[in-house]
């Protein structure tokens, strides 16, 4: 029995904002856990100090299974983005603290390695197809064996996932408000083919390829889509339609065999139990902070490794490093890993995040550190005040909103 004695949850914005719950234990052993969700930062914070941290207090932090448990059926409101997003880092946290005890990894806790290294995906962009190919070049100079490629759409005035120059955060800047972007199926679904074929045509196949869709499809425009794509042997197609209609999956399922990935926006195993068992997708994108931590996660792909499906977290730059770390943990682990989401963090986030993964050759490793191998800065991260940051929202010409 070892006593969880504080829950503390750190809010701060080191190039963005991160939430973050600390747990003590009574050996003064501290937990970390992530507890980012991108625009409700402060919906999340709520739920853990108001509902979840005085639960905790006095707890076995041994009994990772059995918190989970509690704190999901004993809500009796299950799921949900904030719901699921507080348990993961209460979960995340508890791993961390049995690995310090154990003086392990948590990826030795969880079965060792199966794998030598975690292969992840950089992030390639351009506000037109030549820089946008630079990017692509400067990726694979680093060493990276896959590269996501996205451009901005002609014609249109702003895209989504494409930093302004020099920054390396896509969304936009702090504000009360979401900026409102305008958004056109016509000329992405022409422009896709071209840009990814330019991919093709200058570096090759010797890399694996992604293009993100971000929900902006209906079905039928998605197998379109992955049919004209088919030529360019894509690694995966992410999120071609709203994620939420799992049956969608099937009518692009039939018309074309470009791998479909989805995911990131999903917070437990129903959210996919159909579309893993029905076998109309081919890589999982939960991520550990929004799917209920490490626990629930390897549920996830334990069940997606019965029927083929691989794994591919999310992993943007609103993950913080602390779900960083843990996703390189469970990747490095599970016998069905597909690829990592590897986007980096802003500068400042090092300041307050220490990390001990490493990057090699398109690689990455979790490290040796007992835990995680992530500590939070506290005197840092106070330096960072949270300022409201929204994603952007998206409407069509007529002014009606649109999917994303
Ligand atoms: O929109 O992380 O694949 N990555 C993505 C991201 C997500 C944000 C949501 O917070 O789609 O850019
Ligand atoms: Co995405």
């Amino acid at each position: 029995m070892t006593r969880i004695v504080d829950a503390t949850v750190i809010i701060t914005a080191p190039g963005r904002n991160y939430v973050t719950l600390k747990l003590t234990t009574e050996d003064g052993v501290v937990g970390w856990g992530d507890a980012t969700l991108n625009g409700r930062e402060l919906a999340v914070a709520a739920y853990l100090r108001d509902h979840l941290c005085p639960l905790l207090i006095g707890r076995d932090a041994h009994r990772i299974e059995d918190t989970w448990q509690y704190l999901y059926k004993g809500a009796y409101w299950r799921r949900g983005p904030v719901t699921m997003t507080a348990i993961a880092a209460v979960d995340v946290a508890l791993w961390d603290i049995k690995g310090k005890i154990a003086g392990l990894p948590v990826y030795q806790l969880l079965g060792g390695a199966a794998r030598d290294g975690v292969l992840v995906y950089g992030h390639a962009s351009g506000h037109d197809v030549p820089s946008m190919l630079d990017d692509v070049a400067r990726y694979l100079d680093l060493g990276y064996q896959a590269v996501r490629a996205q451009a901005s759409v002609p014609g249109l005035e702003k895209t989504y996932g494409i930093p302004s120059d020099g920054q390396a955060v896509y969304e936009p800047a702090a504000s009360a408000r979401p900026q409102e972007d305008v958004w056109d199926t016509a000329p992405y679904l022409r422009f896709a083919p071209e840009l990814l074929g330019a991919v093709r045509e200058r570096f090759g196949f010797g890399f694996h390829l992604l293009h993100d869709v971000h929900h902006r499809l209906s079905p039928i425009e998605a197998a379109r889509l992955g049919r004209d794509l088919e030529q360019h042997r894509l690694f995966w197609m992410e999120d071609p339609t709203p994620a939420e209609d799992q049956s969608a999956f099937r009518l692009i399922r039939e018309h074309t065999t470009t791998p479909v990935a989805v995911g990131e926006v999903f917070n437990s195993i129903w959210d996919c139990q159909q579309l893993i068992t029905e076998r109309l997708i081919d890589y999982i994108r939960t991520s550990v902070s929004h799917s209920g931590g490490i626990t629930h996660l390897r549920r996830i792909f334990a069940l997606a490794e019965l029927y083929g499906v691989r794994t591919g977290s999310h992993g943007a730059g609103d993950l913080s490093p602390v779900s960083l770390a843990a996703a390189l943990h469970v990747d490095l682990s599970v016998p069905n890993f597909g690829i990592q989401e590897y986007m980096g963090h802003a500068s400042p986030a090092d300041e307050v995040f220490h990390t001990s993964y490493t990057f090699s050759q398109g690689s990455f490793h979790p490290g040796d550190a007992p835990g995680l191998g992530v500590e939070v800065d506290e005197r840092a991260a106070a330096a960072f005040p949270y300022e409201p940051r929204y994603l952007p929202t998206n409407r069509r010409r007529d002014g009606s909103v649109h999917d994303w």
